[in-house]
C-alpha cells in the first residue's frame, strides 16, 4: 500500500497512461548518451574512486572501498603456518559456490580431475540465484552469434575484449542445451520452441528464462548435479590466501572455517577463482542487489599473487532497484518488467528515457530526473525514485501476463500490500554488477601459472557495461572453460614445495609505499556484521 502523497503522484501517472500507451520515447543519439553518462553515471563521480598505490594495477583507479582491500594486508603470518601439514590434496581447487564455480567443478571432474569446491557460505549462496530475467543465447533463425557479438560490444562501449566476447556468444547455444540436459525448465511456447524476450541493448529476442527466477532455476540443477556426482564441497570455508609453490605456480589456498575459526591448507595443481562480485562493498553508498557474501574476495586473492585486473573503475548500477518500500531498498526489479512494456515515468506523469536503452544510460537518466530536473518522487524517508508503470504490461499484452511472467516480482510486492498489476513500482538505481575483474584469456587463464578465473570476478567480457542476460551466460561459458582448462593444466603439473613467500614480498611493497596500515583483506563479509572481531583476532 502506498501512502497518500505517493497515491497523488500515481494519479498523475494514471492520467497520462492512455496517451503514453501510444508513445515510444525516442532513442538517444551517441552524443546525448556520452553527455548523459559523463554527468550522471556514478562511474564518472571522481570522488568515488582513487588510484591504487601498489600491485599490478598501480596507478589505475578503483572504487575507494575496493582499493583499500586490494592494498590490504594478509590475515596470514607466513612464518606461523605449517605448510608441511596438508589438509586437502586435489587436482583442482574451485573457490566459489555460485554458477561459475559449480560449472567449473563439473567440467573439471568430467575432464578427469579430482576436485574440491570451497565456498564462503552455502553452495548456491551467490549472485547467480538473484538473476531474474534470463540468459542470452542466439539460437533463433533471425539471430546469430555475430549479432549477439555486436550487441554485446555495443553495450560495453566497444571496450570489451573481442576474443572473450567471441567465445561468450559462440558457446551460448550449447550452454542453453547443457543446462536443459541437466534439468533446467526453460519457458517454452505451446509448440515446444523457446519463449524468448528482448532486453535493453539487445536487437533480437534471445533471453531464455524460467519466469523471473531464472538464476534460481539454473543454480537448482547445478547444485543437484554436484550432489548427484558426489563432488567434494566445503561450505562456510572461504579462502583467505592463495598458496604458491617453489616454481612460482599457484598451488592451493588457505581456508578459514567460519564456524571454528580454524585454518586449513589445500594443495592443488590448479585453482579456479569463482568468487563473484563486490556489491556488498556498497560503493558510493549505494544499496545493492547482491547476495550477502559479495565482497570481492577473489579480486584481492588474485591481486596479491600478481594477477592483473581490468576495468575496476566501472560498476553496473541496475536502473530499477526498489526505492519503496524501505524494507527492500535496492533489491532487484527485473529488467523483464521493461522488456514486457513498462515505461519509466516521472512525477509529472511523463516518460523521460526509452526503457530499453542499455542499463548505464537508463540509470543515468533516472539519476538526472531525481538530481537535476527534480522530477522524481520523494518518499517520507527522503529516498528519491521514479515510477515503473508495471500495470501497462497487462494492458498491452493481456490480463494475466504479469502473474504468468513475473510471479516473483508479484510476490515480492504483495508482501507489502502493493499489487503491481494495478499500481506502479517506485525505482532508483542500485549497485548490481562488477563490470571488470581479473584479466583472463578465453580458457579462463589469468596469466599467473595455475590460476584461472570465471564469472563475475573476471573482467573484460563486458567492457564498461554489461547487457542483461550476459552474466548468467558468462558464468556458464567461462566456468565450463576454466574447469576444463584447469583439469588439463593439472595433468602436466608436479607441484613443488608450498610457499607463502609472496606475502613477505607484499608486506615489503606495501611498507615501501607507506600503506602498511591498510585493513586486512579479503573482506569476507559486509562490515555491518559482527564478523569484524573474528577477523581482527586472526591478525593479532
Ligand atoms: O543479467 C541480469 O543482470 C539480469 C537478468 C537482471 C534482471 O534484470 O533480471
Amino acid at each position: 500500500m502506498y501512502p497518500t502523497e505517493m497515491e497523488k503522484s500515481i494519479a498523475k501517472l494514471e492520467a497520462t497512461r492512455e496517451r503514453r500507451l501510444k508513445e515510444t520515447f525516442p532513442r538517444l543519439s551517441l552524443d546525448e548518451i556520452e553527455s548523459l553518462l559523463e554527468r550522471f553515471h556514478p562511474d564518472f563521480w571522481a570522488e568515488g574512486t582513487r588510484q591504487l598505490g601498489v600491485g599490478p594495477n598501480k596507478g589505475d583507479r578503483a572504487p575507494k572501498e575496493l582499493a583499500d582491500l586490494l592494498e590490504g594486508k594478509s590475515y596470514i603470518d607466513p612464518d606461523q603456518i605449517d605448510l608441511g601439514k596438508i589438509d586437502y590434496d586435489v587436482d583442482v581447487l574451485i573457490i566459489g559456490g555460485g554458477g561459475a564455480g559449480a560449472s567449473a567443478a563439473l567440467l573439471a571432474q568430467e575432464n578427469g580431475a579430482s576436485t574440491l569446491l570451497v565456498t564462503k557460505l552455502r553452495l548456491g549462496d551467490a549472485n547467480t540465484v538473484g538473476a531474474q530475467a534470463g540468459t542470452q543465447a542466439a539460437d533463433r533463425p533471425d539471430d546469430s552469434p555475430a549479432i549477439h557479438y555486436l550487441d554485446t560490444m555495443g553495450g560495453g562501449g566497444f571496450h570489451n575484449i573481442p576474443e572473450l566476447v567471441e567465445v561468450l556468444v559462440k558457446d551460448a547455444p550449447l550452454v542453453i542445451r547443457w543446462l536443459e540436459s541437466l534439468g533446467v525448465n526453460w519457458d517454452k511456447e505451446p509448440d515446444g520452441s523457446m519463449h524468448e524476450l528482448p532486453g535493453g541493448g539487445t536487437s533480437r529476442n534471445r533471453m531464455h528464462a524460467a519466469r523471473d527466477y531464472t538464476g534460481l532455476e539454473e543454480m537448482r540443477v547445478l547444485r543437484d548435479e554436484i550432489r548427484n556426482r558426489e563432488l567434494n564441497v566445503l561450505e562456510f570455508s572461504p579462502a583467505v590466501e592463495l598458496l604458491l609453490d617453489s616454481n612460482g605456480r599457484v598451488a592451493g589456498a588457505i581456508l578459514l572455517d567460519l564456524e571454528t575459526n580454524e585454518l586449513s591448507v589445500v594443495r592443488a595443481k590448479a585453482v579456479i577463482l569463482a568468487t563473484g562480485g563486490s556489491g556488498r562493498l556498497h560503493y558510493q553508498g549505494f544499496p545493492t542487489t547482491n547476495h550477502y557474501g559479495a565482497t570481492g574476495d577473489g579480486l584481492v586473492l588474485a591481486y596479491r599473487v600478481g594477477a592483473k585486473l581490468i576495468f575496476m573503475d566501472t560498476m553496473q548500477y541496475h536502473p530499477t532497484g526498489v526505492a519503496y518500500p524501505q524494507q527492500i531498498l535496492g533489491q532487484l526489479v527485473t529488467e523483464k518488467v521493461r522488456t514486457l512494456g513498462a515505461q519509466l515515468v516521472n512525477t509529472e506523469g511523463e516518460q523521460f528515457i526509452n526503457p530499453l536503452e542499455t542499463r548505464d544510460v537508463v540509470a543515468s537518466g533516472i539519476i538526472r530526473e531525481c538530481q537535476e530536473r527534480q522530477k522524481g518522487v520523494v518518499t517520507s524517508n527522503g529516498q528519491c525514485g521514479v515510477w515503473l508503470d508495471s500495470p501497462m504490461i497487462d494492458i498491452i499484452r493481456g490480463r494475466g501476463t504479469i502473474a504468468r511472467e513475473l510471479p516473483a516480482m508479484v510476490r515480492q510486492f504483495t508482501r507489502f500490500d502493493i499489487d503491481i498489476t494495478r499500481k506502479p513500482i517506485l525505482v532508483y538505481p542500485t549497485l548490481h554488477y562488477q563490470n571488470g575483474g581479473i584479466r583472463i584469456d578465453a580458457s579462463g587463464a589469468t596469466g599467473i601459472p595455475g590460476l584461472f578465473a570465471a564469472g563475475e570476478c573476471e573482467g573484460g567480457v563486458h567492457g564498461r557495461n554489461r547487457l542483461i542476460g550476459n552474466s548468467t551466460l558468462d558464468i556458464f561459458v567461462f566456468g565450463r572453460r576454466a574447469g576444463k582448462a584447469a583439469a588439463q593444466w593439472g595433468k602436466g603439473v608436479k607441484p613443488g614445495s608450498l610457499s607463502l613467500e609472496h606475502i613477505h614480498r607484499w608486506q615489503e611493497e606495501t611498507a615501501r609505499a607507506g600503506l602498511s596500515s591498510r585493513p586486512a583483506s579479503p573482506r569476507l563479509l559486509p562490515d555491518y556484521t559482527r564478523h569484524e572481531q573474528t577477523l581482527a583476532s586472526l591478525t593479532t
